[in-house]
């Protein structure tokens, strides 16, 4: 049987390469053992359609390590309850586990209050709750959002629906032919009529780290605030948000190896606090008649009903997870994948890769002469390599390359320099079919 209290603490394989201290969630500076944590992952044992898999499409959802699914199995075997209403123990218990995410948030973004992280259902979520509820009551008639050329889908239609309603007016920011964003084209867009810019920290479509600080400073001297996507830069770097200075900060859990359904918006004090609620109900009221209702404080203003409590845990644990191995070490792992993966791709005769931005994140995306991209993903597939294919969810930015869709590999730091070369290997095979 399980035993009821193991399930708070997450221990890797990090832990057992690096002495990492869980307790801190520091970790020590020599390298960690790769090959060991990728162990932590089964889904990375299995076979697919005969091959075992390589798993390259991370930058969807990111694979979940067994602490994490086991913490999650934990709570749901035996520590189940509704959260922030019960006197009784369980539920006490469960509120504890759950709150600890908030706790675990704030420290892994650097936040400076534990109000500032609102739990939503994902990026797409969070960047909604900010259009509607900040957008909604700032914006007047004439008033300008800047966005870029390079944004997810779930970073320009929020912001077209917002706009719409208010009378404001959207602008872009161009990007180059490199993949960069085009800061003087920037500079030109921002003005005192712009009151939100909201852009992505690093790139779904390209993979491209934006200087954000620089961008921040730049809004910041016009009086706008600032909106950053973050569901490709929390996975794969360390984030501060006091140090970056941006009012708001989004990312999804299942992105972090945590569950789907769940993520984070991360929101300066004094803006939650002046900005209404998104949605009404349960949790986020202070007291409710047919006279008149009042709201709860931020973050509870902006969480009504019962939140999926089960994906907080998981969350929390993934954080932990990834805390017990150093995002630091992340990022550099991912580094030198990214590296060799690029001279690898870059040697496959008749192969593009788009893009060649001043820096860049695990995003390989990349075209065939004569082979549409959702072949080469078939193709693949038939292989055990995965891989997305398409315009993922970043129409503009293909259109600006002319392109209808490209292929994308994306890494983390579980995968291989074996996946890399099964991949090389497995484009070798499409090439056969053409
Ligand atoms: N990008 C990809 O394959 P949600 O779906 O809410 O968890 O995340 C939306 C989102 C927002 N911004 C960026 C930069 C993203 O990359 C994503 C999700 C996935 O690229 C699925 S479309």
């Amino acid at each position: 049987g399980a035993d009821v209290d193991a399930g708070t603490n997450v221990v890797t394989g990090a832990d057992m390469a690096t002495g990492t201290n869980t307790a801190t969630g520091e970790s020590t500076t020599h390298s960690p053992d790769f090959a060991k944590i990728r162990l932590d992952f089964p889904v990375l044992a299995r076979e697919v359609n005969g091959r075992p898999l390589v798993y390259l499409d991370s930058a969807a959802s990111s694979q979940m390590p067994a602490q994490v699914a086991e913490r999650i199995d934990h709570y749901h075997r035996y520590e189940h309850a509704n959260v922030h209403r019960g006197i009784h123990t369980l539920s006490q218990e469960a509120t504890d586990a759950f709150e600890q995410t908030r706790d675990r948030v704030q420290h892994f973004l650097g936040a400076a209050n534990r109000s500032e992280i609102i739990f939503t259902s994902g990026t797409t979520d969070s960047i909604n709750l900010v259009a509607h509820s900040y957008g909604g009551s700032t914006l007047r008639p004439g008033d300008e959002i800047l966005l870029t050329q390079m944004e997810h889908h779930a970073n320009i239609v929020p912001w077209q629906m917002i706009a719409e309603r208010t009378g404001a007016k959207i602008l872009v920011a161009d990007v180059d032919e490199h993949g960069n964003l085009d800061l003087d084209d920037l500079r030109t867009k921002l003005s005192n009529r712009t009151k939100i810019v909201a852009l992505v920290h690093v790139s779904n479509a390209l993979g491209t780290v934006n200087p954000v600080q620089t961008i921040i400073r730049m809004a910041r001297e016009q009086g706008a605030i600032v909106l950053l996507d973050g569901a490709q830069s929390a996975p794969h770097q360390p984030v501060n948000v006091q140090e970056l200075d941006c009012d708001f900060y989004a990312f999804s859990a299942h992105k972090v190896c945590g569950p789907t359904g769940f993520g984070i918006l991360y929101g300066k004090k004094e803006l939650l606090e002046a900005m209404p609620p998104y949605r009404g109900g349960g949790e986020m009221i202070s007291r409710v008649s047919f006279e008149g209702t009042t709201y709860e404080e931020p973050p509870f203003r902006f969480e009504a009903g019962t939140p999926p409590i089960a994906a907080a845990i998981g969350l929390g644990a993934a954080i932990e997870y990834l805390q017990s191995i150093g995002m630091e070490q992340i990022a550099l792992r991912e580094r030198e994948l990214l590296e060799e993966a690029t001279k690898k791709l870059a040697a496959v005769d008749g192969l593009r890769i788009i893009g060649n931005p001043a820096e860049r994140s695990a995003v390989l995306p990349f075209v065939m002469d004569g082979i549409h991209a959702s072949d080469i993903g078939t193709l693949l597939d038939k292989q055990g390599i995965a891989v997305r294919t398409g315009h993922h969810c970043a129409q503009p930015i293909h259109d600006r390359y002319g392109l209808d869709a490209t292929a994308r590999a994306s890494f983390a730091f579980y995968n291989s320099s074996e996946d890399i070369d099964r991949l090389v290997e497995g484009l070798e095979f499409v090439k056969t079919f053409f």
